[in-house]
């Protein structure tokens, strides 16, 4: 398979100014006639072929200025013309089969309906094209068909003009002002209801809003709305970015391969990430979708108006569109677990990939398939990247700086050097170091260590930078650490938060004006995505676990104590819990705390978290160390856990107060249900029972699955009468099965594959069961190596239906160098089948042979 390269990049040889698509749609046959204005470009290598990719699609004929022609050529799957001239008309026509489109990219079937997905290379699969994002064109685009099967009729922009035809079929036409790249073009045409509003811009224009979903449906549209409205304020507000047309439609559906799609004008969304009610969706799902609604409405300015001049520049739209909807959801709850939540998030996908065979930077320097390349380091590490440029330049310049890049490189495709440049000009502010975060894969590990001397503090910081794939050598880093001195006896801050910036190998930090003992509180806030060790004396974690000023470096400090018991008793010493029993206990005490703060803070790390932070993985080890912390949380702190498991908010509650409430809630019943399991059980049914939401009942379930109680099976029944006609909570139901922690685990999840309601087809379900499988430990990582096997056959099987939904769960064989001898083993072995399967996309082909070298 061919390497792409990013030092390869050429202007495109041939523009497209204009398009025109004529659909006529048929679920079985679609017929597509495109008219595509060319123009030589002068930037251009002055080539006389015009090169337009495809994707399993073949002409059914090709016209240069309106005469029919057989001068053309295949070059594997791309057309080839030669044009004489500057600027010609080329027709083409192409037949598809949108029914028989098991890989989701390009028209595709789903539920009845037709939708497409363009991004990255989905385009190419509809008509011949120029599939890359820095040609820009503006569209026409006319769909006809069955009115009875298609009464909706969609596409990018502005609805100009629609009829009715004989035979009970209608027409549409549809015009985007803007010119953009193919990968955003979108078109739906289905039986679909709409949830119907408006938004007033800052400068006073109307915008027509809707949700389009199922009949049926439209009830669980009232949050994204309103999530839709507070984006475009938020927008207005945070960026002065107003929205651009007077239309802006979504539209939900059931079969996905990623969350959502910011397709100009229409964005098409994973019904997972509109659909919400009580009834039916978590907090947490509540809060997605919020976070998706405002990512994709985000990229309507960074990624639509200004777009990436190739796909190695992707982090310039994702990174940055990440960092808006963290900031946008920062201020629509509570900012403190946010932060937390991220984190988290960044720990738990983008650490273990910068530590593995799979690392690269958040700008890559080749790849094969692009599809593998939309990474927790491209949107995750990209967003903490963007993230350190504010903490840098001060909300201030950081603004000045995005109204210099969307001013400047408006209706472009541009680079990440652009946004850079244009961050330095508007800031006067020399940003040039930090650009190694773009260019260096892995995550740096630095060491902190205060030394205290009189009234003289001096802090010593280390960093380096692990090899990885291609990168034998590393440079040092530019890392901003909010850094602060508490005092020892917890009395407050004695030096307030200051701004240090590490960057070089090695550092000294004088720090004057320190006249009692003092304790470290560093990269607070996360300031920086880094693995960080500070040396410390006795006891100075519990203060910060106590009085730290900082939310985040709070959490920071009580999961660092549970991790070094956890660490301890993985490897077989024994380290006394008491001071991580008090530390909870003081946190579930505090007045000072909120419940969903102490929720997060009082959960110990997951045990792929703990895996992490050791050599040679033993799940088994990790899995007894970390029960046995939670049995002694449970068993000791029994009454403090039961007060915060009764206490809290009603149902649909949607504050902070609320959410907090019923996370804390959860949190507490599974530790609970740790110290004494029949307790905890009939605790949770209880729970389950009462339940006047989802957040609780799922809360339930968790705890209930990982039990061996007759109220497992009891509430599982339950809920699966209550809710099996219901996809998205269906796949609730599979999810918490594949997750739960249980020696029977894989016989658990072998079961699943096999209930009626399974299908490989469909994305989320899929990922309900294999997905959860395959983050679930200690189950997945069974010594047998049956977790692998089973793994293994569900990549090859699925590889041949969606390559791009495969391809995804290669990750978790892809770390077997990180595990026990006999464990990595096994999983090498698996990536050795996998690779030597007929057919094997390049998806998966580039994600395993990358494992296996
Ligand atoms: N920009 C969108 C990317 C996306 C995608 C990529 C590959 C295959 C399918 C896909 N669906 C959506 C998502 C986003 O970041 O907003
Ligand atoms: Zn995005």
């Amino acid at each position: 398979h061919n390497e792409i390269r990013r030092l390869d990049y050429r202007p495109p040889d041939w523009l497209v100014p204009q398009i025109g698509l004529r659909f006529t749609l048929g679920d079985e046959h679609t017929r597509v006639q495109t008219k595509l204005l060319v123009a030589r470009n002068p930037a251009g290598d002055q080539s006389e072929t015009l090169r337009l990719n495809g994707d399993e699609i073949t002409p059914a004929g090709v016209w240069i200025d309106g005469e029919v022609t057989d001068a053309w050529r295949m070059d594997g799957p791309d057309l080839l013309i030669d044009l004489p001239g500057d600027r010609h008309e080329i027709g083409i026509e192409t037949k598809l089969n949108p029914a028989a489109n098991t890989k989701l990219m390009g028209l595709y079937a789903s539920n009845g309906m037709l939708c497409t997905q363009c991004e990255a290379e989905g385009f190419r699969r509809i008509t011949f094209f120029p599939d890359r994002p820095d040609v820009l064109s503006k569209y026409r685009v006319h769909m006809e068909g069955d009115k009875a099967l298609f009464p909706v009729l969609l596409s990018n922009g502005n609805r100009v003009a629609s009829g009715e035809l004989e035979g009970g079929r209608h027409w549409a036409e549809w015009e985007d002002p803007f010119p953009k790249p193919c990968y955003l073009f979108a078109l739906v045409a289905g039986d679909l209801v709409a949830n119907n509003d408006r938004f007033t811009t800052m400068s006073g224009r109307e915008v027509e809003l809707n949700i389009y979903v199922r009949d049926g449906d439209v009830p669980k549209t009232g949050h994204a709305m309103q999530a839709l409205k507070d984006s475009m304020a938020w927008d207005e507000r945070v960026y002065g970015r107003e929205y651009d047309l007077d239309l802006f439609n979504i539209v939900a559906v059931s079969d996905f391969n990623m969350g959502a799609m910011e397709n100009k004008g229409l964005n098409i969304f994973n019904t997972r990430y509109i659909l919400a009610d009580a009834e039916t969706a978590t907090d947490a799902d509540f809060d997605n979708v919020a976070g998706v609604v405002a990512h994709e409405y985000f990229h309507n300015w960074s990624g639509n108006r200004v777009t990436c001049r190739d796909w190695f520049q992707l982090s310039l739209k994702e990174g940055f569109t990440v960092f808006r909807d963290q900031g946008f959801s920062a201020d629509h709850g509570s900012a403190a677990v946010k932060r937390i939540e991220d984190v988290k998030m960044l720990r738990a996908a983008q650490f273990p990939e910068d530590q593995g065979p799979l690392a690269h930077p958040v700008r890559p320097d080749s790849y094969i398939e692009i599809s593998n390349f939309y990474t927790a380091t491209i949107y995750n590490k990209g967003a903490e990247l963007i993230r350190m440029f504010h903490t840098v330049l001060g909300a201030e310049k950081f603004r000045a700086g995005t109204d210099l890049y969307f001013e400047r490189h408006d209706g472009e495709a541009a680079t990440c050097d652009d946004f850079v440049k244009a961050l330095e000009d508007a800031s006067g502010v020399d940003l040039s170091a930090f650009k190694v975060w773009y260019s260096q894969a892995g995550t740096p590990k630095v060491a902190a260590r205060l030394e205290q001397d009189g009234e003289r503090a001096t802090l010593h910081l280390t960093q380096a930078v692990a090899p990885t794939p291609g990168q034998p050598v590393k440079q040092p880093m530019p890392i901003p650490l909010k850094t602060a001195l508490l005092a020892a006896d917890g009395s407050g801050e004695i030096v307030g938060e200051r701004l240090i910036l590490l960057d070089k190998a090695e550092d000294q930090v004088r720090i004057e004006g320190v006249n009692e003992p003092a304790i470290l509180s560093i990269n607070r806030g996360f300031s920086a995505p880094i693995l960080l060790d500070v040396q410390r004396g006795a006891g100075e974690l519990e203060q910060l676990a106590a009085n730290d000023t900082d939310p985040f470096a709070r959490y920071e400090a009580i999961q660092e104590m549970m991790l070094r018991v956890l660490i301890a008793g993985a490897e077989g010493k024994n380290v006394d819990p008491e001071p991580v029993v008090q530390a909870v206990r003081n946190t579930l005490q505090s007045n000072a705390l909120d419940a969903w703060f102490k929720g997060e803070a009082i959960l110990p790390p997951s045990e792929g978290i703990i895996g992490d932070r050791m050599m040679d993985v033993d799940p088994d080890a990790i899995h007894v160390a970390r029960d046995a912390l939670r049995e002694t949380l449970g068993r000791e702190l029994e009454q403090e856990l039961a007060d915060a498991q009764a206490g809290g908010a009603a149902g649909i509650d949607l504050s902070p107060n609320g959410k907090g409430a019923r996370r804390l809630r959860s949190v507490a019943l599974g530790l609970i249900a740790a110290g004494d399991p029949a307790r905890g059980a009939a605790l949770a049914k209880a729970q389950f029972d009462a339940a006047d939401n989802m957040t609780d009942r799922q809360g339930a379930m968790t705890t209930l699955v990982s039990l061996d109680a007759p109220e497992r099976a009891e509430a599982l029944q339950a809920f699966y009468h209550r809710f099996k006609d219901d996809a998205l909570v269906l796949d609730k139901w599979f999810g918490l099965q594949a997750a739960a922690q249980r020696s029977d685990g894989v016989e658990q999840v072998k079961a699943l594959l096999e209930h009626p309601d399974f299908t490989l087809q469909n994305p989320n379900r899929f990922r309900a069961v294999v997905g959860s499988f395959g983050v679930n430990q200690w189950v997945f990582h069974r010594a047998t190596g049956e977790g692998y096997r089973l793994m293994a056959d569900m990549i090859i099987t699925v590889d041949a239906l969606n390559p791009q939904v495969a391809a995804r769960q290669v990750p978790v064989l892809g770390r077997w160098k990180r595990f026990e001898p006999k464990r990595a083993a096994l999983m090498r072995a698996e990536l050795e089948r996998i690779l030597a399967a007929p057919k094997l996309s390049k998806d998966t082909f580039e994600q395993v042979s990358k494992s296996l070298a």
